[in-house]
């Protein structure tokens, strides 16, 4: 190393020390850099909404048991059954080369009108139904504030049903207003008189995924698409 013949010989150590310090300083950072920074794999908030009965709660069954092992929500045909947001945290959700560490969210339904006498049709009491209404009109209310903090938003529909209603138009200009990445997932393309075109067509600016949640069928193009939006 070249040194102005004016410096001491006992400085030069000193430098020596300094640039020695310097260096080891430089690559501890470095290293504490790549440990919280590099490898650090993005995470993604994912929420599963639509109306009562469209398989969201089945659709969040197939995901956990995909990524996990393990089922997370209650299936049931009486509408409503769930009645508060859950959660399904830290999702190694791997597609390709595309990872990512899921929160999956499976809400209440989200209903024109809860009709307590719905209910009972379905075995439920009187008490027990107003009950279970009273629960529902909680779940909904919860459910569209939520939807404000959310990275991406499956909008499960039902695609033996006309898509084009009220609570269609809710969630989704909800969605939009918060500029949440969205994909419609047109479920339960086994049954026979299921049309995912025509979602499609109702729909043409977004996404549309047909798949059935019960069967699995299509699931692996929706997982792909997630992981594009992601
Ligand atoms: N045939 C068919 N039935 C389904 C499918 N997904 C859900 N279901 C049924 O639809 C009903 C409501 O499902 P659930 O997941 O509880 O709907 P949620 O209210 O949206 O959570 C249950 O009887 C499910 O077995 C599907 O892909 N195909
Ligand atoms: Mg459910």
């Amino acid at each position: 190393m070249y040194y102005s013949s004016t410096i001491p010989q006992t400085n030069r150590g000193i430098i020596h020390l300094y640039i020695f310090t310097i260096h080891i300083f430089y690559v501890e950072i470095m290293t504490l850099f790549e440990r919280l920074f590099k490898n650090k794999t993005k995470s993604a908030n994912i929420v599963l909404v639509g109306e009562p009965n469209t398989g969201k709660s089945t659709l969040a069954n197939k995901f956990s048991v995909d990524f996990t092992g393990n089922t997370m929500s209650d299936i049931s045909e009486i509408p409503h059954e769930t009645t508060e947001i859950t959660t399904l945290e830290k999702v190694d959700f791997q597609v390709g080369s595309k990872k990512l560490d899921v929160t999956l969210c499976d809400t209440p339904g989200i209903a024109q009108s809860v009709d307590y006498r719905e209910f009972m049709k379905h075995g439920l009491s009187q008490d027990e139904a107003i009950q279970r209404a009273k629960e529902a009109t909680g779940g909904i209310v919860s459910t569209i504030k939520f939807l404000k903090d959310v990275d991406v938003a499956l909008v499960v529909m039902d695609a033996c049903l006309p898509p084009f209603d009220q609570v269609s138009l809710t969630i989704l200009g909800t969605l939009e207003m918060h500029k949440t990445k969205t994909i419609i997932v047109a479920n339960k393309t086994d049954l026979e008189n299921s049309n995912p075109d025509l979602i499609r067509s109702t729909f043409p600016h977004l996404t549309v995924c047909g798949i059935s949640a019960l069967t699995g069928e299509g699931i692996d193009d929706l997982y792909s698409k997630i992981a594009s939006v992601a």
